[in-house]
């Protein structure tokens, strides 16, 4: 069937209407997708299907790009700066509040690893969606609370964070994650700190401190801290030692509400959800213990 198409006479104010009607965004929309449909549609089928395992624990971790060169040109403390640790703390605090079906997060150094609960549906399991999502946040949130951490620091070039998904399929799997990377957090910080003291503290030169831990164990290290520096790093600071748990409480609070009925207020216990930071061993039982509700995810969060 042929369509012809008629010239019609209209006056200036039907003229109005008709150039309204198809410069509105809708309708142009409409009639891409009309096009988009007929003859370039096969291009969407060469995306990636990457939705992530059903029933298994997703994890999004977050790392600096080239944070070694961003620390000392921002001169950050060696070998902690905690200003640096309160402003990652800070972000990751924004991401979890962004995603509410994440159960908890764990940060050392200059990364960041968030667990999405097992049933989680956000973004259909996407990974790139989950991953860009989360890492693009994170990034952001550091340039926008910079000055609240950092106010006589100017930033001098944007950081940038890469992002991996690893998914876990047992609740044991999940605790060996994260026991890694407090692991990680202690091996790291033990070493840095007898490092640093060496060098500040004891003069030696970068490469003479290298030279000095070089095949020590973690029990000569605290021996080098304790007899030359008088520093007993059992008693360093918990977020040093430990990192940062970010982890949903239950907070029982005392509201004051009008009853419906006598219409006199009256005063009942609500429940709530608050995000807080705790540094804290993870790798033994007692913090799974004090926290069953972190593997336990279905209708939590
Ligand atoms: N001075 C100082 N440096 C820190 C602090 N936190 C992290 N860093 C630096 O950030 C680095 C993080 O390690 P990596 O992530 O392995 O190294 P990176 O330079 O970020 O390299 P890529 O992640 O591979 O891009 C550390 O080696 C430190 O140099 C801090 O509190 N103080
Ligand atoms: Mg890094």
């Amino acid at each position: 069937m042929s369509t012809t198409l008629k010239r019609v006479k209209c006056n200036a104010k039907q003229l109005n209407i008709i150039t309204t009607l198809f410069n509105c965004k809708a309708v142009c929309k409409y009639i891409a997708t009309k096009m988009a449909n007929s003859k370039y549609e096969y291009v969407r089928h060469f995306e990636k299907h990457d939705s992530c395992l059903p029933n298994c624990w997703i994890i999004v971790r977050v790392d600096g790009k080239a944070f070694h060169r961003f620390a000392d040109a921002h001169a950050f403390t060696k070998p902690n700066d905690v200003n640096g640790i309160k402003l990652m703390t800070r972000c990751a605090h924004n991401v979890m509040t962004e995603f509410t079906e994440m159960v908890l997060a764990y940060g050392q150094s200059d990364e960041y690893s968030f667990v999405f609960k097992k049933e989680t549906q956000a973004y259909k399991r996407r990974e790139s969606k989950l991953m860009t999502n989360v890492a693009s946040l994170f990034a952001s949130s550091y340039v926008f609370h910079w000055p609240e951490f950092f106010p006589n620091v100017k930033l001098l070039y944007p950081p940038s964070f890469d992002g991996r998904v690893v998914i876990y399929p047992s609740d044991q799997n999940l605790r060996d994650y994260l026991s890694w990377r407090q692991a990680d957090c202690h091996i790291n910080n033990l070493y840095n700190t007898a490092f640093w003291a060496l060098v500040q503290e004891g003069g030696l030169s970068n490469k003479e401190a290298q030279t000095r831990l070089s095949g020590t164990f973690s029990s000569n290290k605290n021996e080098i801290l304790f007899s030359e520096f008088g520093i007993n790093y059992n008693q360093e600071p918990e977020i040093l030692k430990k990192g940062t748990i970010l982890l949903r409480k239950e907070i029982a609070e005392e509201v004051t509400i009008t009853d419906h009925k006598t219409k006199e207020p009256k005063s009942v216990t609500k429940v709530r959800k608050k995000i807080e930071a705790v540094n804290c061993d993870l790798i033994g039982d007692t913090f799974w213990v004090e926290h069953p509700y972190l593997l336990n995810t279905v209708g939590t969060c």
